[in-house]
């Protein structure tokens, strides 16, 4: 359903070569290196090829405008992210990007103007490199101060102000990012649906009423650092062990909590001092407890954290708890929903009201603007791996909901 078949499909493959990690599999694209600032020129081209107006905002958010006909009227904004995890797929964010552009063809050749201007989004910074995703969005809703650019720090002890400043940016100028809300209509993300309730119901579009979102703190265990053969096992502190009890009860009390909604994971540990013959001493694990149902996410998070300081207690360990970060979960904005919804409707096409379980640039932006988002099948319901895949035919449905809803909403 574009007007020139394949012209997306051909982009995403073509982004997918802009890879740091090709021998491990997957795409590493991580904001702030070379290889992304490679591939954003790449959706610079991209953009002026569909007739939008670019610039780049003071943390690396790239915006794309195709000015309405009303140029004093509060935008609509769409758009997701080109950064990518480690090892991940092709299709996570870029689909929001590239699939935005796609629709600004297909409007244009339909003869659409927008009354309201339509801006495109590439925001910096969606994956956690620096430990905290969203870092783009953040700056955009007033939400990341000059310090926090200094607090946060990637796994290779990067700071994010030392990131930005080695791309160019002025980490003093982070304030310029933010985009008054007042300028702002509404919000719509087109997205993967990094899960596989679409696929399992056999539905083309999901329209998300409500983003779940992250409380991610980090454990640090602290025992004794001895010899693993001199050492007895009753005289022994081991870090590790009481680490692994940990990570078990993560597991344990998000499969039990009250809205039956919650997910935990454990995705990184840090043994030290890492070598075969030495008893470890410290461990860091990095724990992420999210859910549309804030307290019931908060409440799983009190349980891990004392169950942690009774397995420590027991075992002779510290502990030493310190968070990362807690975002609120967002609801879409009823007028978006109706307007994906209405779009998804127009093309014959069954739209699923749905959770996202994984969080986005909307779920910042939605404390702020109207959101919504639309959400095409996952095969498999994988993400964040290199078998992410969604097909031609789906990611086409996707674009053509995200023109109707843009059209919708450029026009109210
Ligand atoms: O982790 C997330 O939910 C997002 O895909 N970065
Ligand atoms: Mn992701
Ligand atoms: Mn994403």
């Amino acid at each position: 359903m574009t007007d020139a078949p394949g012209r997306l499909h051909a982009a995403i493959a073509e982004l997918a070569t802009f890879n740091d990690d090709v021998a491990a599999g997957g795409i590493t694209r991580e904001i702030y290196t070379p290889t992304y600032a490679a591939a954003l020129r790449r959706v610079v081209e991209w953009m002026g090829e569909a007739g939008l107006e670019t610039r780049l905002d003071a943390v690396g958010n790239l915006f794309g405008r195709w000015a309405g006909t009303d140029a004093g009227a509060p935008v609509v904004l769409t758009g997701s992210h080109v950064d990518t995890t480690l090892n991940a797929g092709a299709y996570d964010g870029v689909l929001g990007v590239l699939g935005a552009i796609e629709a600004v063809h297909a409007l244009r050749a339909a003869g659409f103007v927008p009354r309201r201007s339509i801006e495109l989004v590439a925001w910096a910074g969606e994956e956690p490199r620096f430990g905290t995703g969203c870092v783009g969005s953040r700056a955009a809703a007033g939400e990341l101060s000059r310090a926090d650019l200094d607090r946060l720090r990637g796994r290779d002890g990067v700071t994010m102000a030392g990131a930005l400043r080695s791309a160019g940016f002025d980490p003093d100028r982070v304030e310029d990012a933010r985009i008054d809300p007042a300028t702002v209509h509404a919000l719509v993300e087109l997205h993967i649906e990094q899960g596989i309730v679409l696929e399992t119901g056999g539905e083309p579009i999901g329209v998300v009423g409500a983003i779940a979102a992250p409380h991610d703190f980090r454990l640090t265990f602290r025992g004794a650092a001895t010899h693993a053969g001199a050492t007895p096992m009753d005289l022994r502190r081991d870090a590790l062990v009481g680490a692994a009890e940990a990570v078990v009860a993560v597991e344990r009390i998000a499969r039990a909590s009250s809205s039956g909604t919650t997910v935990g994971t454990v995705g990184v540990v840090r043994a030290r001092p890492g070598a075969i013959n030495v008893v470890p001493g410290t461990v860091e694990l990095d724990v992420d407890v999210r859910d549309s149902d804030a307290a019931a996410r908060e409440q799983v998070v009190a349980t891990i954290v004392a169950d942690a300081r009774a397995i420590a207690a027991e075992r002779g360990l510290e502990l030493e708890l310190a968070e990362i970060v807690e975002d609120v979960p967002v609801e879409s904005d009823p007028a978006v929903v109706a307007a994906a919804q209405e779009a998804a409707a127009e093309l014959g096409l069954t739209a699923r009201t749905m959770i996202s379980g994984a969080y986005h640039d909307a779920m910042i932006m939605g404390r702020r603007v109207p959101v919504g988002m639309i959400f095409v099948p996952s095969r498999g319901g994988v993400s964040h791996h290199p078998d992410e895949y969604t097909s031609p035919e789906e990611l086409d449905r996707g674009v053509a909901v995200l023109a109707g809803t843009l059209a919708r909403l450029s026009g109210q």
